[in-house]
């Protein structure tokens, strides 16, 4: 099976609109063509719409940084999948180790977000990935496979072959700190036999894998070059145009 490669750029919370436009212009014309890689461009949620709007009749996709899991109620300072979906968001990135974090995401609610991202025909980038402690407690494998499980809970083996996991270790989160491309392998392996072991062999061959944490153009190639590795999630090294169409074309 060839696995198209996925590069993901999440600016987590950077930039204002110009900035933005700056960004999309200099980028939308310039990417290779995907069917080779997918390009996606995550920017917070407040300008998806304009990312929509500058990028249509490109090959650069959007996605939102979150979706909460209703559609609509009073959820005040939410953002409603639905209404993501209405303005053409195509992936929704789902329980950054940020979000899991620093505003308290569960597993639970991290599957329910996938679920309702499905719900609305766009697709989840969802995270997984341990702390610094756990690696050096050999718990790694046991964590990341645990929270596969519980992300992919009631997904259908097709949803599954559609969707996008990253493996992001937190201790290589822009800290400079990169896990080596073979460390990062030997994790997204476990995680691909996570996934054979919740539905079947096609399935987990299916699934591309992302990995994060300090991924630069200066380190992508080794990454990709790995079995397993399917693309990147790219923060820091994602928010100037050059550096985003490097790691493009790293994967071309
Ligand atoms: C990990 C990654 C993007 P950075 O959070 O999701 O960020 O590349 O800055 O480590």
């Amino acid at each position: 099976i060839v696995r198209k490669p996925i590069i993901a750029g999440n600016w987590k919370m950077n930039k204002t609109l110009a900035e933005a436009e700056e960004f999309v212009q200099a980028v939308k014309n310039n990417i290779p063509a995907n069917d080779v890689v997918d390009a996606v461009v995550g920017a917070p949620n407040i300008f998806t719409q304009k990312l929509v709007e500058w990028t249509e009749g490109t090959d650069l996709k959007v996605a939102a940084q979150n979706s909460y899991f209703e559609d609509e109620g009073a959820f005040t300072g939410e953002t409603s999948p639905k209404a993501l979906a209405d303005l053409g968001t195509d992936y929704v990135i789902i329980g950054h180790s940020e979000r899991r974090d620093i505003f308290g995401e569960t597993d639970e609610e991290v599957n329910k977000k996938a679920h309702a991202v499905f719900n609305h025909k766009m697709l989840p980038i969802i995270c997984v990935g341990e702390s610094l402690d756990q690696r050096e407690a050999g718990e790694t494998n046991e964590w990341v496979s645990g929270q596969v499980k519980a992300a992919l809970e009631g997904l259908t083996a097709e949803q599954v072959k559609e969707l996008v996991l990253a493996y992001e270790p937190i201790w290589a989160i822009g800290t400079g700190k990169t896990a080596t491309s073979e460390q990062a392998n030997d994790t997204i392996k476990v995680i691909r036999e996570t996934v054979q072991e919740l539905y079947d062999e096609e399935t987990a061959e299916a699934v591309r894998i992302q990995y994060g944490g300090s991924v630069k153009p200066d380190n992508i190639a080794e990454l990709l070059d790995q079995s397993d590795i399917d693309g990147a999630l790219v923060g820091g090294a994602s928010l100037e145009a050059d550096s985003f169409l490097k790691l493009l074309e790293a994967a071309d």
